[in-house]
C-alpha cells in the first residue's frame, strides 16, 4: 500500500503541443533550488530590468540574461548581444547545471546535441503579459528553445505560423518545460496576463527561462 501521496514528487510525463512542440511536466522541479539560486546570482550581476520595444512601449516582463549572448531590445530593435547594456560587461555565465538540464530536456524532446549560448530570464509580477510573438532572432532556426517555468502558474497562448492563428491556452506550472523546434520553430505564442496568486517559494511573481542557440 502506497500511503506516501503527498510528500513525492509528481513523476514526469510529457504533452504534446503540435508537431515539433512538447511540455515535459514537471521535468525541471528537481532542479527549482540551483535554479533559484543561480538566478538570484546572475541578477545579483545583470538585474531584471523592464526594456524598451522598439515600438517604444516599456515591456511588463523584466529581463535578464546568462550566457555568451543575451536577448535585448530598445529603441533600436530586437537583438542579441554578448554585453550587457546597463554595464557594458559580458552577461554573467551559463552555470553548468543550467546548461544540462537544457540540453537533457531537448534531448527527452527528440532533439539530440542542442548547445545552448543564450539563456533569457523573464519575470513576470502579477499582471504582466508577453503579446503573441515569434521567437525569430536567433541565427540557426533548425535548433530548438527550451524554456522553463518556476512560481506562480501562467497561461501559455499557443497559436500557429500566423499571427491571425487561433491560440489555444496551456497551463504552465512551477517545474513545467516547454521545447519547441523544428516545423513548431516559428508557431506565434504569448503569455496572458499573470493571475494574482502566492507561491510558496516565489511568492507573488513567475520566473521563465528561455535557452536558445542564439549566435
Ligand atoms: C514565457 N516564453 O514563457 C515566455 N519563447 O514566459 C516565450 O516567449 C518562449 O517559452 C520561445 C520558446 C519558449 C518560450
Ligand atoms: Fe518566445
Amino acid at each position: 500500500m502506497n500511503l506516501d501521496l503527498f510528500n513525492t514528487p509528481p513523476e514526469p510525463w510529457t504533452e504534446p503541443l503540435s508537431p515539433g512542440a512538447l511540455v515535459l511536466r514537471q521535468y525541471a522541479i528537481a532542479h527549482t533550488d540551483s535554479l533559484l539560486a543561480g538566478i538570484r546570482a546572475i541578477a545579483a550581476q545583470a538585474p531584471f530590468r523592464r526594456m524598451q520595444t522598439p515600438g517604444g512601449h516599456t515591456m511588463s516582463v523584466a529581463m535578464t540574461n546568462c550566457g555568451t549572448a543575451g536577448w535585448i531590445t530598445d529603441c533600436k530593435g530586437y537583438r542579441y548581444s554578448s554585453t550587457d547594456p546597463l554595464s557594458g560587461q559580458a552577461w554573467p555565465a551559463m552555470p553548468a547545471d543550467f546548461r544540462s538540464l537544457a540540453q537533457a530536456a531537448a534531448l527527452a524532446a527528440g532533439f539530440p546535441g542542442f548547445p545552448p549560448d543564450a539563456c533569457l530570464i523573464n519575470r513576470y509580477p502579477v499582471g504582466a503579459k508577453m503579446a503573441l510573438h515569434q521567437d525569430r532572432d536567433e541565427r540557426d532556426l533548425t535548433a530548438p528553445i527550451v524554456s522553463v517555468s518556476l512560481g506562480l502558474p501562467a497561461t501559455f497562448l499557443w497559436g500557429g505560423l500566423q499571427r491571425s492563428d487561433k491560440a489555444v491556452k496551456v497551463p504552465l506550472l512551477h517545474g513545467d518545460v516547454v521545447v519547441w523546434g523544428g516545423e513548431a520553430r516559428l508557431v506565434f505564442h504569448g503569455i496572458a496576463p499573470l493571475k494574482s496568486g502566492q507561491h510558496p517559494l516565489l511568492g507573488e511573481e513567475r520566473l521563465n527561462l528561455t535557452f536558445r542557440q542564439a549566435l
